[in-house]
């Protein structure tokens, strides 16, 4: 799926939008998915708004904002162990991490229409980070995405400066990166953008009368181990393509929080 040259642009750069790895089928599905979890959400009384918080916006602007987060998704539902597995998505993952890849998570992030929440600049490294720095993250764009409807915007070749601090573990200094220091990845329903962790990345608010819906991937080479004890997600470590050299050292942590 990916040429000698595109892995060597997300080498350089950090990211890369694949096109067409999803059919409108499957888009189809993994929409009638998402609207279904906000559902239960909703009934569940569990349907809190994401927002992130923080001086990046000024405060009046950022009362307004909603964002639809949910993490594991594919406990939610098996259109995205589908998708996380879909044979187009490992071949890009075997292109840029290689034969043995795993799955650290998953979430869903719905920017509404009109007031969808924005992501200030930020590296995901401080949230999970890992020693070989092989995490990337493949965000699925279940709606065409422009600057209207606050497409994802990276900085190329940002992760090459390694870890950057961040204000608490959140954002980096939005005086200093603004989300318009990022360059836009317009995207269309079923292309999906690949960045890694260092990689810079944010994105606006969606001020459009679209929804901008998007199912994101973390993923990690088998061999690549976290360097903190946080961040721990059920299914952590699915093998979702190749094997794993080091199950030995691996160990699940499940923890049951209650019993109807
Ligand atoms: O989907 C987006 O607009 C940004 C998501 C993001 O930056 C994140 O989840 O770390």
């Amino acid at each position: 799926m990916l040429s000698e040259q595109d892995v060597q642009f997300y080498k350089e750069n950090g990211y890369i939008l694949v096109q067409g790895v999803f059919n409108q089928k499957e888009v189809e599905e993994m929409r009638e998915a998402v609207d279904k979890i906000i559902q239960r959400a909703a009934r569940a009384k569990a349907d809190q708004n994401h927002a992130w918080q923080g001086d990046f916006l000024d405060p009046q602007e950022l009362k307004k904002l909603v964002l639809k987060g949910f993490h594991d998704v594919h406990y939610h539902d098996s259109a995205f162990m589908r998708a996380a597995i879909h044979p187009q998505m490992t071949a890009v993952l075997n292109g840029i991490i290689g034969p043995n890849v795993q799955l650290h998570h998953s979430k869903m992030l719905v920017k509404p229409p009109t007031n969808g929440a924005a992501f200030p600049m930020h590296q995901d490294y401080p949230y999970f980070p890992h020693r070989d720095h092989t995490m990337l993250a493949a965000s699925i764009h279940l709606d065409d995405a422009d600057m209207d409807n606050g497409c994802l915007c990276v900085i190329p070749g940002s992760h090459q400066q390694g870890v950057l601090p961040h204000v608490g573990v959140h954002y980096l200094n939005h005086k200093e990166y603004p989300i318009s220091s990022g360059t836009p990845c317009p995207a269309k329903a079923g292309d999906v953008l690949f960045f890694n962790y260092l990689t810079i990345h944010g994105s606006d608010v969606n001020r459009s009368e679209r929804t901008r819906r998007n199912v994101l991937f973390q993923y990690r080479d088998a061999s690549d181990i976290p360097t903190v004890d946080t961040h721990f997600d059920w299914g952590m470590g699915l093998m979702i393509s190749g094997e794993n050299p080091d199950f030995n050292n691996a160990k699940p942590k499940y923890e049951i929080i209650s019993e109807k």
